[in-house]
């Protein structure tokens, strides 16, 4: 049976998604077209999300709040695209993610470290680019609470020469999961079929693209596979709603 699911995304001053943790979940929702998933952006901003009475995810994750954050018409919420990728599916088993290959957990790990070292770079265009207030000052005190230092210093002290040779060991794992377990030629991971570990590398792939089309430019560049999988997301890339 379908409902009624609401993507929480983060405000900003665009008007479109960015992050690449919420495209995870937000391609993963479209992919069905009966779901419906409304952005509703005055219910954004970080600070109003921690007193909206969602359970924060649990010790000992990265930030208390996170989005993507999905609201089912029960209206409880689900946080963190781990447990929600798990509760779509169970709701619309078809068509199947292929959660059981597992390759979307080994896709998970890549990407998140392939965020950390793009980090330093990334979190000055967050702050300068795209939040807005108050999520804006709430992000640049929260990391300095967080990192000991502002973002522009985390950048000069571990972004762009620093940060390039880590990212291109991890892009080497990202082209190796992109050949390994394919079963046919076809451009996802497991080759024809699309599965959640899909979505996750190219939620990554299209939240740097719009964040930053140079850093883009050049990490897609990394092996074909990188391009062919984003061009073969198409379907779902582009539109942000
Ligand atoms: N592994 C988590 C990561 C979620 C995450 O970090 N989301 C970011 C948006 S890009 C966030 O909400 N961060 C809150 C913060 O930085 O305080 C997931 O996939 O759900």
């Amino acid at each position: 049976m379908s409902e009624q699911v609401i993507l929480y995304d983060l405000a900003n001053r665009n008007g479109i998604s960015w992050s690449p943790n919420v495209f995870k979940g937000r391609h993963r929702a479209k992919i069905q077209g009966t779901v419906s998933i409304p952005i509703l952006s005055k219910t954004m901003h970080m600070l109003r999300w921690q007193c909206s009475g969602i359970k924060p995810n649990k010790p000992g994750s990265f930030a208390n709040y996170s989005c993507p954050t999905l609201r089912f018409s029960d209206s409880s919420y689900v946080m963190g695209s781990e447990v929600l990728v798990d509760r779509l599916e169970q709701t619309y088993p078809e068509p199947s993610m292929h959660l059981n290959s597992n390759v979307h957990k080994l896709a998970e790990d890549i990407c998140d470290r392939i965020m950390a070292n793009a980090a330093p770079d990334f979190m000055v265009l967050v702050v300068d680019n795209w939040l807005q207030e108050p999520s804006k000052s709430w992000f640049a005190k929260d990391r300095i609470r967080r990192l000991g230092m502002t973002v522009q210093e985390c950048r000069q002290k571990a972004g762009g020469e620093v940060a390039r040779p880590k990212i291109e060991e991890v892009s080497a794992e990202l082209r190796d999961l992109l050949s390994k377990h394919k079963t046919d030629e076809g451009p996802f991971i497991l080759g024809s079929a699309v599965s959640y570990g899909d979505f996750v590398v190219g939620g990554l792939f299209e939240g740097l693209k719009r964040m930053d089309p140079e850093h883009y430019q050049t990490f897609i560049d990394y092996d074909q596979s990188f391009r062919k999988l984003h061009e073969a997301m198409k379907p779902w890339v582009q539109r942000d709603n």
